[in-house]
């Protein structure tokens, strides 16, 4: 049921509006039928079940049948991407939270062992015990910054080193060295460097790491790992020589857009 409204509000007689009306220039509205409640709807143009984010009405009923109740589709021309969509395509925004997915691929190895986090300790990329081949991690991660952790050690109490080659369409590769920070008092107890494998952690505190060199014609390294990427300009990193601290603690923050 269509009827006319004045520029006043429901119930309330132009007298009450302070203002008579004009016929002439009042404007004649349309408006849904009041006798339901009203409720947006949103075109959805590439049939996802979620609206685009430019024609969207509160009204009774959906205005045509490919409206729907609700909207956020920030690609309105691939069905493929909506709100919650579970597909991940590198460097694009599929399920519309504002954050692309990018495929990042880690290649590490350490001298002699490493635990590697990914932003927070208890994520472990993985483990490993032999610096003469690379482990290798895949994982998807959104926009933003973020921070991978290795925690290496000798089991000999002879050298305690790492590299790491972290590659994405997004950038990079992030690459071990001298930007990367380790903690100088790794003796102390956890709970003085808490939060360490996470973006934002104040490393203000730690050194840089020590450059040995490149990661393939370096000994007594050299040659290896097998699986680490041949155009890699990752350099073997520790603490520091000669003191021996036997586990060291490695970060880096790297950031995906
Ligand atoms: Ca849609
Ligand atoms: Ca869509
Ligand atoms: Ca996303």
């Amino acid at each position: 049921m269509w009827f006319l409204l004045l520029a006043c509000k429901p119930g309330l007689t132009p007298s009450e509006t302070g203002s008579p009306p004009d016929s002439d220039t009042d404007a004649i509205v349309e408006t849904a039928d009041t006798s339901c409640d009203a409720v947006v709807w949103y075109r959805d143009v590439d049939g996802d079940g979620y609206g685009g984010t430019t024609d969207s009405e509160p009204l009774c009923e959906p205005p045509h049948e490919d409206w729907v109740r609700y909207g956020g589709d920030c690609r309105d021309d691939d069905a493929e991407i909506h709100p919650g969509s579970s597909q991940q395509v590198d460097g694009l925004d599929s399920d519309c939270d504002g954050r692309k997915d990018w495929r990042v691929t880690f290649y590490v190895t350490a001298d002699d062992a490493f635990d590697a986090c990914l932003d927070q300790e208890s994520n472990l990329l993985g483990s490993g015990g032999n610096w003469t081949t690379a482990y290798v991690y895949e994982r998807w991660l959104p926009s933003g910054t973020h921070t991978f952790g290795i925690k290496g050690w000798d089991t000999g109490m002879v050298i305690t080193a790492a590299a790491a080659d972290l590659r994405s369409a997004a950038g990079g590769p992030w690459v071990t060295d001298a930007s990367w920070k380790f903690d100088p008092n790794p003796a102390l107890g956890a709970g003085t460097r808490t939060g360490w494998c996470t973006t934002g952690f104040d490393d203000t505190g730690w050194q840089a790491a020590n450059v040995i060199g490149p990661v393939f014609t370096t000994g007594p390294w050299t040659g290896a790992p097998s699986g680490f990427p041949t155009d890699s300009t990752a350099q073997w990193v520790w603490d520091y020589y000669p003191v021996n601290l036997n586990t060291q603690y490695l970060r880096k923050e790297f950031t995906l857009p």
